[in-house]
Formats: structure tokens, C-alpha cells, sequence
């Protein structure tokens, strides 16, 4: 039947993880400082609707997306909550927006002047997005904002509810530019102030800036990273400000165990000779789901012990090299813990030489995602007893 599971190959997300997540900046946040849960990108391949719900249910007040689509699908899951779409929508599209309750950013004046085509039944919910620095999407000189703030009084399909910028080194120990992406905030925000009284919220903070400048981040932040239980970089990691628990683990089982002789050679383009008699097992994922070829040579979990891959990664399965014959169906991580041993996301994405932000996306939508809540999963088994 379409959507059951029929091959042992999983993520796991532990929604009680990101639970604990938003607490913990919760606690160091003033208590005016709303969140905004970020889940773009599938929640960051966690699973977008499941996570949006319980981040609203522990405390988040608005959700941000990068596009209509996943705005539109977080409405479909009857989802109330506030809607940020972060980047640029066609303005052809704002009426379907403005329907729905879904707020855009606004950075162009010819954008809004377009929106006089269309009819709206509802005014849209709008954002001016500034670019302090980031150099991707936003106004960047005084004389922008001045003319679009005229243009928003002249514009009657729109309401501006709020003003946001994004940091692009909040999360390196060098702060020369992020405090030069502050100063030209305050510059702007000012000049905004000047030639725009009515009051709206104001949202700088990504996890990095949140978890460092948390008395600094105006009306809201934007979590992302972090609500999943990641750092953003090692410098913030290190400087250990809240204890996050990774919300995402990602396992499989043995299907095939046999032993090789010396000589015998394993996957495509025979990369890997065995040395001496070994045993080998195969495990039910590859690059099709996401698991890239680069990670020939990564450590998995097996029986709470680290297991090589050997041999190249194949499409749908790989092989790993293992230290005793072991009982086909034994559980397999790639990431997350097994007994005292531990695979993170930042050792897969050092592997990769990425970022931990990239390797949950990576893993696509033909590997299930199986939530855990309240310390159990749906078949009742007790995780994590940590939380
Ligand atoms: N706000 C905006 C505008 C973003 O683009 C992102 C993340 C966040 C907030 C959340 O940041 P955090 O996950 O560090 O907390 N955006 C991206 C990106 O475009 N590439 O990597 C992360």
C-alpha cells in the first residue's frame, strides 16, 4: 500500500528534542521575544508539519518558510499560526498569499507597484526585508526604503506588519561585521522610524546571533538550526550557552551478512579489496535516498559499535565491514547514538566538508520519517531517556 514502510530504512525525529530545543532559548531569551520557528525545507528535512505543530505547541508564535508552496502546505495541515514566506514570491502569486493569511517580504517597489493588477479580497500581510550585509535579497540604501515607504502609503492591497534583516557571520567568533550589519540596521531602522509611525514587530536573530545577543534581538528571532538541536558553527558550539538535544537520528538494518576471503573485492569499480577473511553486511540505503557517495569510509553504528563502509555507495545499498558475524535485521545508525557511541550530524557534515545544516536536507523524501514524542514512538517503545 502507498505509504506504508516496507523497507527498514528511517529517520527518527524526536519531537521532544525540539521541545526541549525551544525551552532552552526560551530561557535565555527576554521574556517579550517571540519565536519564529523556521521550517523551510521540510523543516530542515525533519518533516515540516509535524515539526511547525509542536514548535507552536512549545512556545513558538509564527512559523517562516522560503516559499509559497511550503506555506501553502503548512495552511492545508490547518495551521493557523502567522506565515513568514523569507523569499521572493512573484507578485502574481500575493493574492493567493493575502487569501491565506500568508505574509511576504517586500524589497522592490515595482514589485508592490504590480500588485495593482490584481485584485485582493484581503489585504496582504507584508515584511520589508533589508539587506545589511548579507548582499542577497533586501533594500540597501536610505533612499530605497524612503521610496518604498511611500509606495506602501499609496498602496491600499498591502498592510506592513513587520521589518527584518539576516546576518551572514552571527555565527563566527570575528564580530567586526556582524557589528557593522547592526550599525546599518540602526540606521535604517531609523530612518524607517522617521517616515513610518505605525508600529510593527521587528525580527533580526538567526539561532547563532539568538544564542549569542539574545538581549539584543529586537521583537522576534528566527530559529532554525538550533530548534533542531544543532549548533551553527563550532565557535558558537564551544561557547556553550544551552544544551541542545539533536532532534534527528537516521538508522537502518543488516539485510545481508557473509563472510570474505582475502583478495575478495566489494561494490562497483572493486575500491575495496578485503586484507584478510572478513564479514560483511549490507545495509538498505545509498545515494538514492540521499546518503552520498562521499561518505565511502564513514563510520555507522552496529550492536553500539563503529563499523567502516566499505566499497563504493550504491544507488539503493551499501556495504560495511564488520568486526564479527553479526544477526541479519541488527540495527544500523548512520547518525545518532547507539549505546555509548555517538555519530553527529557535524561528524558526517565534516566528512562531507559541509555544513550540519546541509546533511538533513540531503536525506530525501523516500526514507519515512518516524516521530517520537512524549518518550515514545508510534509503536509504543520507550526512546531516548534523556528527555
Ligand atoms: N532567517 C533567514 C532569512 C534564513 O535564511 C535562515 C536560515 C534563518 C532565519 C534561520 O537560521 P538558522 O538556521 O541559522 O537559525 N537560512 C539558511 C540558508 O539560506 N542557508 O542556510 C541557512
Amino acid at each position: 500500500m502507498v505509504g506504508e514502510m516496507y523497507r527498514e530504512t528511517w529517520v527518527e525525529i524526536n519531537l521532544d528534542a525540539i521541545k526541549h530545543n525551544i525551552t532552552q532559548i526560551k530561557e535565555i531569551l527576554p521574556q517579550e521575544t517571540n519565536i519564529i520557528a523556521v521550517v523551510k525545507a521540510n523543516a530542515y528535512g525533519h518533516g515540516m508539519v509535524s515539526v511547525a505543530k509542536k514548535a507552536l505547541e512549545s512556545g513558538a508564535t509564527a512559523l517562516a518558510v522560503a516559499i509559497l508552496e511550503e506555506a501553502m502546505i503548512l495552511r492545508e495541515a490547518s495551521i493557523n499560526a502567522p506565515i513568514l514566506v523569507l523569499g521572493y514570491v512573484p507578485a502574481k502569486h500575493a493574492p493567493l498569499a493575502a487569501r491565506h493569511n500568508i505574509t511576504l517580504p517586500i524589497f522592490q517597489k515595482k514589485w508592490l507597484e504590480e500588485l495593482n493588477q490584481y485584485q485582493f479580497e484581503h489585504p496582504l500581510n507584508t515584511h520589508i526585508k533589508l539587506d545589511t550585509g548579507m548582499g542577497r535579497i533586501g533594500i540597501r540604501s536610505t533612499d530605497e526604503l524612503i521610496n518604498l515607504i511611500k509606495e506602501i502609503d499609496n498602496n491600499k492591497n498591502i498592510q506592513l506588519t513587520g521589518i527584518f534583516t539576516h546576518f551572514a557571520t552571527a555565527d563566527e567568533k570575528e564580530l567586526v561585521f556582524y557589528e557593522e550589519q547592526i550599525k546599518r540596521l540602526e540606521e535604517l531602522l531609523s530612518i524607517f522610524k522617521q517616515h513610518y509611525t505605525k508600529d510593527v514587530t521587528v525580527h533580526i536573530g538567526n539561532s547563532a546571533a539568538s544564542l549569542r545577543f539574545p538581549e539584543s534581538m529586537h521583537n522576534s528571532i528566527r530559529f532554525g538550526i538550533s530548534m533542531y538541536g544543532l549548533y551553527p558553527s563550532n565557535d558558537v558550539r564551544a561557547e556553550n550557552r544551552v544544551e541542545l538535544l539533536p532532534a534527528f537520528s537516521l538508522h537502518s538494518r543488516l539485510v545481508h551478512v557473509k563472510k570474505i576471503a582475502k583478495g575478495d573485492s566489494i561494490s562497483y569499480g572493486r575500491t575495496y579489496i578485503a586484507e584478510k577473511d572478513e564479514w560483511i553486511g549490507t545495509v538498505p540505503i545509498g545515494y538514492g535516498d540521499g546518503w552520498s557517495r562521499h561518505l565511502q569510509g564513514m563510520s555507522v553504528l552496529v550492536n553500539g559499535r563503529r563499523m567502516p563502509i566499505v566499497g563504493r555507495i550504491c544507488m539503493d545499498q551499501l556495504m560495511i565491514r564488520l568486526d564479527e558475524e553479526i544477526v541479519i535485521g541488527t540495527k544500523v545508525t548512520l547518525i545518532g547514538e547507539q549505546g555509548n557511541e555517538i555519530i553527529e550530524m557535524d561528524e558526517v557534515a565534516d566528512y562531507l566538508d559541509t555544513i550540519n545544516y546541509e546533511v538533513p536536507c540531503m536525506i530525501n523524501e523516500r526514507v519515512p520519517r518516524i516521530y517520537v514524542e512524549n518518550g515514545k514512538n508510534s509503536r509504543g517503545e520507550i526512546k531516548n531517556p534523556k528527555l
